[in-house]
């Protein structure tokens, strides 16, 4: 999170010397999409570049996340080009320090690293299903691509990041603690969220009785992570490495259906706006079916709704407790965004719990 204890031009002018492939510093802008780092695009003599400071409040250990990413994007540029594909485009690439380091680590002890800037735009709401489906289909082929990478290898950069009942107790200690002072403003999503208990342990306890495979997962699978060529047409690259971990593919599905096949913006005020697309849905699953390419377990695909209602669940309680915490995790715009943001989530879930059954045909058919 950005402390502002240094001004932006202070902190880019200090890093950008330390990747010498970059060149001079000739300008940069500040990139405001995600909720966690700290981004810029900068200009400089050998060319555009994204550079990133990474979030000490999300990653305690972010010498991990690095190593993580190194070996991911390694891994997927061999393949790229094995496929005969442009691996500048087709995965990021971290650029290297003037120590031969993929990061720099300045004088407060944060990483800052430099990927090559891949030029495209990436959507915040899916334009209409054609565009969803085709990114599903790039999550999809991410995975499959790195269905060979050794998961055990990978560090766990957020431990129990997607670990449901554990974001649950969370929620019960920051209902308890009521940091913020604001527990009165949301007792009703406290209410739908503690009703709901005894259903959110299944990815978890499938993972550890073995029934659901354990997988190289992204983790964070916005539709916002894919970034698109410019005419917003092909899926280039998969943005935002920060999460991978071993998880379960459903993390993975879940969490774009959470964003995609909402009507509304992640932090839609009015509710009457927020609904669950089965339209997305059923685009979404088909993509992602097809970008696996074989590798996901029919028990997977069959609990495609329940990944979605999970994820969406889970999103909604961490917002929840942010928000109870005092606002300590997720960035805001405002003084009521994270509960914007929770009441949004939860408005989609029950949505979606209306419309269970329907989600539940969709994917019998598409199996
Ligand atoms: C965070 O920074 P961003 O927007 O990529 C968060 C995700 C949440 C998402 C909600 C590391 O992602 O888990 O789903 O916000 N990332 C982390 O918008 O916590
Ligand atoms: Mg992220």
């Amino acid at each position: 999170m950005n402390t502002n204890k240094k001004t932006d031009e202070l902190l880019v002018r200090e890093a950008v010397p330390h990747f010498p492939e970059c060149g001079a510093l000739k300008s940069f802008v500040r990139i405001t999409q995600g909720h966690i780092n700290d981004t810029f695009r900068i200009e400089c003599e050998n060319g555009t570049f994204l550079l990133q400071r990474v979030s000490p409040v999300a990653f305690k250990e972010p010498l991990k996340v690095m190593k993580n990413i190194e070996g991911v994007t390694r891994f997927l540029h061999d393949s790229i080009v094995k496929e005969g594909g442009d691996p500048k485009t087709g995965c990021l690439n971290l650029l290297s320090t003037d120590r031969g380091t993929a990061y720099w680590v300045d004088g407060e002890n944060e990483v800052w690293r430099v990927y090559l800037y891949v030029f495209g735009m990436s959507y915040d709401t899916p334009k209409n299903a054609e565009v969803f489906e085709k990114a599903a289909e790039a999550f999809g082929r991410f995975q499959h691509l790195l269905a060979s990478y050794p998961a055990q290898d990978l560090e766990e950069v957020i431990p129990h990041f997607h670990d449901t009942p554990k974001r649950f107790r969370d929620l019960e200690a920051a209902i308890a603690a009521n940091k913020s002072g604001r527990k009165d403003r949301c007792l009703d999503l406290i209410e739908l969220a503690l009703a709901r208990k005894d259903r959110i342990g299944k990815i978890v306890d499938g993972l550890k009785n073995g029934t659901l495979p354990l997988r190289t997962t992204h983790n964070d699978t916005k539709l916002n992570n894919i970034m698109f060529d410019e005419k917003g047409e092909t899926p280039l690259c998969v943005l935002d490495l920060d999460t991978i971990m071993p998880g379960s593919a459903l993390y993975d599905f879940g969490d774009s259906i959470r964003f995609g096949a909402n009507t509304a913006a992640e932090d839609e005020k009015d509710l009457s706006k927020v609904h669950f697309s089965l339209e997305m849905f059923q685009a979404y699953a088909r993509g992602f079916i097809r970008g696996a390419a074989g590798s996901l377990t029919e028990n997977e695909i069959r609990l495609f709704p329940y990944g979605a209602w999970l994820l969406t669940y889970e999103c909604g309680i961490r917002f929840l407790s942010d928000y109870l915490d005092g606002d300590l995790y997720f960035r805001t715009a405002y003084e009521d965004h994270n509960l914007v943001r929770a009441r949004d989530q939860f408005a989609l879930l029950l949505d979606m719990e209306a419309k269970q059954s329907e989600a539940n045909a969709i994917i019998e058919s598409l199996l």
